[in-house]
């Protein structure tokens, strides 16, 4: 079964489109079907959530800290090196949330300079309903405009594109949105899917893998070709772009809890108090994240919209005593203004909840200019 060139998949999209839950599904559904799958998960700092839901699958992971893909192409690099030589058939990959641009500085990168070395799938672009929406109308859009331009371009330079979260809408809804999107897209592939439930899943694994030997091992009643690329973006605005990230205050926290509490309770109040306190400080939640390790389990919550319902996943913990608490955050704001607003709220929340906590560590900072090793506008050039 042992592919060489490694099949890299990048799966790109916003901020909380669903890229993690997603490589997660089909991380579980290719190793079923015998490859060996890797993951590289990525973000621009340490203690990642990420990392630690993917190290809960079967798959080697290899986190980069501290950058993204194209700006730390040598560490993606290195990454796929440690995990290729353990003899990876599937290498999976998140690129940021906020980073676009990719085929021009990583995919590009990887076809022509390490050709035998990777094969790169056809890059997936995953959308969040919600943030379809506002993208396809151009109205009620609670992100800034720099922020809509590296939404749009992430939608431009896709080969695919995948409408998730389709267990959220109804089945008019998903036409309706789809065939909005087609309109836009022209001849690339729309495919709604639900990473949660794993519908559509099947299907955009039939067009990742269509020029794979392999591929009869996928559902061909779906057989999907991707015949048009969204290509390298030609006139892409570095300025607007860096102004889009700079909009985004990230922020993350390690926290220790010390005492005895109900997980559940804990991650619902907490989850709770952060929703309330961004919403009453105008801060738009792009994606908030934390997870609760304690006595060998892990769960988490998500939010990726301030406005939004709260996503649950994991175990019902129960009981426990002592937790770490590891809280990502990405918002449209100022890094330190969120990070104080997260700082309280935890603070309230184990307050009331009679825990102890001790901040391990924290960040807060705002993505620097994107400044990428390669630019590579066409497979066929060399730089
Ligand atoms: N309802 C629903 N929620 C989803 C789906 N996929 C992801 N999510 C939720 O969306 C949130 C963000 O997901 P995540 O994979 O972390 O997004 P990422 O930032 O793109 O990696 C989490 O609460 C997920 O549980 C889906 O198919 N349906
Ligand atoms: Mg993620």
């Amino acid at each position: 079964m042992k592919s060489d060139p490694i099949q890299m998949l990048l799966v790109s999209g916003f901020l909380g489109a669903g890229k993690t839950t997603a490589l997660q599904t089909i991380g579980e559904r290719l190793s079923e079907r015998g490859y060996t799958v890797g993951m590289i998960t990525n973000d621009q700092a340490r203690g990642l959530v990420d990392t630690s839901v993917l190290n809960t699958t079967a798959g080697r992971v290899v986190e980069i800290p501290g950058g993204c893909f194209c700006c730390d192409f040598e560490d993606l690099l290195m990454a796929a090196h440690t995990i290729g030589a353990e003899d990876v058939d599937i290498l999976l990959a998140e690129p940021v949330g906020s980073c676009t641009d990719l085929v021009a500085t990583v995919v590009n990168p990887l076809q022509t300079l390490h050709t035998s070395e990777f094969d790169v799938a056809p890059l997936t672009v995953m959308l969040d309903p919600d943030r379809v929406q506002s993208y396809l109308t151009g109205g009620n859009n609670s992100l800034p405009q720099e922020v809509q331009y590296i939404f749009r371009m992430q939608v431009e330079e896709a080969d695919l594109i995948l409408l998730n979260k389709v267990d959220t809408l109804s089945a008019k809804e998903t036409t309706q949105i789809v065939t909005d999107l087609k309109d836009r897209v022209g001849k690339r592939p729309v495919i709604p899917v639900s990473a949660i439930t794993g519908d559509g899943i099947e299907r955009w694994l039939a067009a990742l893998f269509d020029q794979l030997e392999s591929n009869e091992q996928f559902d061909t009643n779906y057989r999907e070709t991707v015949e048009t690329r969204g290509g390298a973006l030609t006139d892409i605005d570095y300025d607007t772009y860096a102004k889009g990230e700079a909009e985004l205050g990230w922020v993350n926290m390690t926290v220790e809890l010390t005492g005895h509490f109900e997980v559940s309770t804990f991650r619902s109040a907490l989850i709770t108090r952060l929703q309330r306190a961004f919403s009453s400080g105008g801060i738009e939640v792009a994606h908030l994240k934390f997870s609760i390790a304690a006595e060998g389990s892990l769960c988490h919550a998500n939010l990726t919209t301030t406005e939004g319902e709260p996503g649950y996943s994991g175990p019902d913990i129960g009981d426990v005593t002592d937790g770490e608490l590891v809280v990502n955050i990405r918002a449209v704001g100022d890094p330190e203004a969120i990070h104080s607003i997260a700082d309280s709220s935890i603070e309230q929340t184990a307050i009331a909840a009679s825990v102890d906590m001790q901040l391990k560590q924290a960040q807060a900072f705002r993505p620097e200019y994107p400044e990428p090793v390669h630019r590579i506008d066409s497979a066929s050039q060399t730089e």
